[in-house]
């Protein structure tokens, strides 16, 4: 049961033991008729889904596998600031519920001392130039210790019983990040993006770093120095040519 403090974000809540994943749910059930701020969880996700066609490993009843369903009335083009927004609310709620400081990795991993902890991935909805509904699945490490992980995710992985040195509720958690994600999501829907930007550029282990990006097809050096209004990352190389970066991974 969850003792939320919210008012819409985790008012409808649709929890399985196992899925696929709790973005595809997800995708359904908004396509259903599901109302805005429905959210998705299971215990496992048996093909948790990555960004480009990777897998997200979700082990039974250690983690927090869930989506949430929002329905902004924002162009398609702005739905990447939803991914920031998310993550600036999971960083916040960690910290809420249980202290621990975190950094984030543009554009959508959290890390604590340097590990991916957290995972996020947005999906969209959308017909023509109108977002019917945007699913942001986070997946949160909670209660994995390290002989957990698979052998590729030793060394670069962690959870927030690894970190803390503690077994934690993992419903405290969630409704910590439910909050931030309301109150952000409510004065971004006021307010616009700024304030989201400015928490994530202060949350952000990138900026200001000289960083490698990989792109589908390229690899860029240079110093990460901000994002745009819409989320992209900017990369100035040596020469001073500022990149724009829509989607790739971060070495740092
Ligand atoms: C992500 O992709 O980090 C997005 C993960 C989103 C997961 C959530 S869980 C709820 C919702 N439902 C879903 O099906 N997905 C979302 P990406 O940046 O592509 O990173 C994927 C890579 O992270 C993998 O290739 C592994 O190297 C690594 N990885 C996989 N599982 C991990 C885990 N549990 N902890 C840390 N790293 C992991």
């Amino acid at each position: 049961q969850l003792g939320l403090q919210t008012n819409f974000i985790g008012r409808e809540v649709h929890y399985e033991e196992s899925v696929t994943s709790t973005n595809t749910l997800a995708l359904k059930d908004a396509y259903d008729g599901a109302p805005e701020g429905a959210i998705v969880v299971s215990e496992e996700q048996v093909s948790g889904k990555g960004r480009l066609g990777r897998s997200w490993y979700s082990p039974k009843f250690t983690g927090i596998w869930f989506s949430v369903i929002l329905k902004p009335n924002i162009p398609p083009q702005q739905a990447p600031q939803l991914t920031l927004l998310a993550a600036v609310s999971v960083v916040r709620g960690i910290e809420a519920a249980i202290g621990c400081k975190c950094e984030i990795k543009w554009p959508n991993d959290i890390l604590i001392n340097g590990k991916k902890t957290v995972g996020i991935l947005t999906e969209l909805q959308a017909e023509a130039d109108r977002i019917n509904a945007v699913i942001i699945g986070i997946g949160i490490n909670v209660n994995q210790q390290l002989e957990h992980f698979p052998d590729d995710l030793k060394e670069t992985a962690t959870s927030l019983s690894i970190e803390t040195g503690k077994k934690l509720n993992r419903s405290m958690v969630l409704q910590a990040i439910l909050k931030e994600l309301e109150d952000l999501y409510v004065d971004y829907l006021e307010n616009g993006f700024q304030v989201v930007k400015v928490l994530w550029e202060n949350y952000a282990v990138s900026i200001g770093k000289q960083i490698k990006a990989r792109t589908l097809t390229e690899t860029i050096e240079g110093k990460a120095i901000g994002i745009t209004d819409d989320g992209v990352l900017l990369l100035e190389d040596k020469n001073g040519t500022i990149h724009h970066i829509y989607s790739a991974d971060i070495e740092i």
